[in-house]
């Protein structure tokens, strides 16, 4: 990094961080969840639609309690860029289904075989296998109906909107970080291989999201690039991050079981760098984060508080 632009990510951050000192991030983030949660419980078939299981099991995981980081930040990254929250709330829906069917497969007994998620019982402890497999299906498939109902914008039609969801969840990005997680287990894994992973099975969705944000804004290719930069980073930081509060955290706290990435010996940063240096690259992936953002100025006081709030999370 040059001197020059050294000063500006300085000046960008002590800028931010006295704006981000006024943003209340608490409030922020109910009001948000709200207005997701509202908009999901509009996009899914009632509980009681035919045939009522799989709609009960759908319903049970998506309202389980998550924090909605992916549709907050989303919206975020529309207002960053400034659009309305009101065109970016379709996209920011369909991210936390698939986000959700992620979890729902993930913690199946084929894969990390989990029977805490978001502080219950897994999907499949509730309904059993099948219908935790079709379940997660099903909120996959709903994704692409929502991102159908969103308003497409001068630069973004809706095909593209399509393939940017179809790609981050497809084989070569999410499916491609599960793939690689699973074959890492117990196996001596390169930080390269663990980066592959991260930036896959993590940080293809965050970035997908933020920059559905900005799609859903019309936004510039320089604000594009700028957001994409910015969903990079904080995906990777907040994989970081995840690694590091399943060694540090209780399960209560977590709302998911703890200490399972150590059980299974999994790829994690802390397991191959040490818990004080992936301390430290969080909050250089945080820092790089913030400094995407220079270009929005005032815009962008939410996605940089939300960065914060991530990194700042107790661990
Ligand atoms: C099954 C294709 C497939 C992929 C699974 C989601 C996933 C990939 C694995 C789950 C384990 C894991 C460590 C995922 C990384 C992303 C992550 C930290 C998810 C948890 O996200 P939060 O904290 O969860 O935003 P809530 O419940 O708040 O939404």
């Amino acid at each position: 990094m040059t001197v020059g632009r050294k000063n500006n990510a300085t000046l960008t951050a002590r800028r931010y961080n006295s704006i981000a000192l006024r943003m209340n991030l608490k409030p922020y983030l109910k009001s948000r969840q709200k207005l997701i949660d509202r908009a999901l419980d509009r996009y899914l078939p009632k509980e009681n639609a035919k045939p009522p299981t799989i709609h009960r099991a759908m319903r049970y995981s998506l309202f389980a309690g998550g924090k909605r980081l992916r549709p907050v930040l989303c919206l975020a990254a529309a207002e960053a860029c400034g659009g309305k929250i009101d065109g970016a709330l379709p996209l920011a829906c369909a991210l936390e289904c698939i986000h959700t069917y992620s979890l729902v497969h993930d913690d199946l007994p084929s894969m990390d075989n989990d029977d805490l998620r978001r502080g219950r019982p897994t999907c499949h402890k509730v309904f059993g296998d099948g219908i935790a497999v079709l379940a997660g299906d099903a909120l996959l498939t709903i994704a692409f109906e929502i991102v159908s109902r969103a308003k497409p914008t001068p630069r973004y039609n809706m095909s593209v909107l399509l393939r940017e969801v179809a790609v981050a969840a497809g084989s070569q990005k999410l499916i491609a970080g599960q793939v690689a997680d699973l074959e890492a287990e117990r196996k001596q894994t390169s930080r390269a291989q663990l980066q592959y992973i991260h930036e896959n099975k993590t940080a293809a969705i965050l970035t997908t999201t933020v920059r559905l944000g900005a799609m859903s804004a019309n936004a510039n290719p320089k604000q594009l690039a700028a957001i994409t930069k910015f969903g990079r980073a904080l995906g990777l930081a907040f994989q970081v991050i995840d690694d590091i509060l399943d060694v540090t955290q209780t399960s209560e706290k977590l709302g998911k079981s703890a200490g399972k990435d150590v059980a299974a010996q999994k790829a994690t940063y802390p397991a191959i760098i040490g818990l004080e240096k992936s301390r430290a690259e969080a909050k250089r992936l945080t820092r790089q984060a913030h400094s995407a953002l220079s270009i929005f100025g005032a815009k962008a006081e939410a996605l940089y508080g939300l960065a914060n709030y991530l990194l700042e999370r107790d661990y």
